[in-house]
C-alpha cells in the first residue's frame, strides 16, 4: 500500500554513559538514573530527522550536519544543513540527557525520504539453485512510483543474511523486477529490457533451499516497515517448528508481529518447500492475504520470471 510518509531508520549503537541498577531509581535519593532510550528516527522532510525517546529529552550540543536542534517533549527535531536525496544515507552522531541528567550517546544512519514508494509485492522465488537456473526473485510492481531504497532480504530488517538495495527506478504498474542471487547477470540477460529490470546482488548466493524467510522493506533500515514477505519450509519439518532453524523462527515471529505473514509461527502456515526445484518456482496466485494460500509451487520448467505467472 502506497503512503506518503517517510522512509527511514537504522541500526542504532548506542552508548550510555551511566551505570545504572536494573530498576532506574536510586533508592537513597528516588533520583531516576536510567538514560534514555533511542526509540526510533524518521527523515519527516529531506533536510529534517525526527528521533524519539523513551522519555523527554534535550540536545547536548548538535550534531556537526545539523543546522538547528529543538526539543518536543520525548522528540529531537533535527534540522540538517543540506537536503537528503532519496534513499541517501547520513551518519548522524550526538549526545542527549533527560531531565535528570543521564546522558545518552547515538550513533545512528538514516536515509533520505523516498515519498513514492511503488504498490509492490514479492511474485515469485526460486530457492534451490544450480548454474544453469540460479535462484531468483520476481518482484511486481502493482502501483507506479519509485524504488529507491527499496530493499529486500533474505531475512527481516532486524536479522538477516543478505540483502539487495534497489536503485531509484521510476517503476509503473505491470513491471517487473527481478532479482539475481548472483555475482552478475548471465550475458543474455539485458538489466533494461521492455517492462523488465534484472539486477544481480553482486555475490553468487542463494537463498535457503527448504525453509526461509525473504522479505521487502522500505527501506535499509532495521525499523523499516515491510511491503511484502513470503516464509517457506518443509511441511514434515520438526525442527524449531518446522521452520528448521531458531533464525527462521525467530524472523517468522517477526513477520507475524508486524502483520506480514498470519497463521502458525510454524511449518504447518509455511509455503510447503518439499518438492522445490531449481525450475520450480514457488509463484504468487493472486491477491495478496499475507498467508500461504497466496502462493502455489509451480511444475517442473514453468519458471516465469519477468512474465505474468501461469
Ligand atoms: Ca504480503
Ligand atoms: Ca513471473
Amino acid at each position: 500500500m502506497k503512503t506518503m510518509l517517510a522512509s527511514i531508520i537504522a541500526l542504532m549503537v548506542l552508548v550510555s554513559c551511566t551505570q545504572a541498577p536494573i530498576s532506574g531509581i536510586d533508592y537513597f535519593s528516588g533520583k531516576d538514573n536510567m538514560p534514555p532510550k533511542l526509540i526510533k528516527a524518521e527523515t519527516s522532510a529531506a533536510d529534517q530527522v525526527v528521533l524519539s525517546f523513551s522519555e523527554p529529552v534535550v540536545s547536548v550540543g548538535k550534531p556537526s550536519c545539523a543546522s538547528s536542534v529543538q526539543s518536543r517533549e520525548n522528540l529531537l527535531i533535527i534540522s540538517l544543513f543540506s537536503k537528503l536525496d532519496t534513499a541517501q544515507s547520513l551518519r548522524l552522531c550526538g549526545r542527549v540527557k533527560d531531565r535528570s541528567g543521564n546522558t545518552l550517546g547515538y550513533e545512528i544512519t538514516v536515509y533520505g525520504m523516498n515519498s513514492r514508494i511503488p504498490g509492490i509485492l514479492i511474485n515469485e522465488f526460486t530457492t534451490v539453485s544450480t548454474p544453469s537456473n540460479p535462484s531468483r526473485t520476481e518482484l511486481l510492481v502493482t502501483e507506479e512510483g519509485n524504488t529507491a531504497g527499496l530493499c529486500l532480504y533474505d531475512g527481516t530488517p532486524q536479522s538477516w543474511e543478505k540483502r539487495v538495495v534497489l536503485d531509484a527506478w521510476d517503476v509503473k504498474a505491470g513491471d517487473f523486477i527481478v532479482i539475481w542471487w548472483t555475482a552478475r547477470l548471465p550475458d543474455n540477460v539485458a538489466p533494461r529490457s521492455g517492462n523488465v529490470i534484472n539486477i544481480a546482488c553482486g555475490k553468487d548466493e542463494k537463498l535457503p533451499s527448504y525453509s526461509g524467510v525473504l522479505c521487502l522493506a522500505r527501506s535499509p533500515g532495521s525499523t523499516a516497515a515491510i511491503l511484502d514477505a513470503a516464509v517457506w519450509a518443509k511441511a514434515s519439518g520438526s525442527a524449531y517448528e518446522g521452520l528448521g532453524n531458531k533464525a527462521n523462527l525467530e524472523r517468522a515471529s517477526y513477520l507475524q508481529r508486524q502483520g506480514q505473514w498470519l497463521g502458525a509461527v510454524s511449518a504447518q502456515s509455511a509455503i510447503d518447500s518439499e518438492k522445490a526445484s531449481a525450475t520450480k518456482p514457488f509463484y504468487r496466485t493472486g491477491k495478496d492475504t499475507n498467508t500461504k494460500a497466496d502462493w502455489c509451487l509451480g511444475k517442473a520448467g514453468s519458471l516465469s520470471f519477468g512474465r505474468p505467472n501461469p
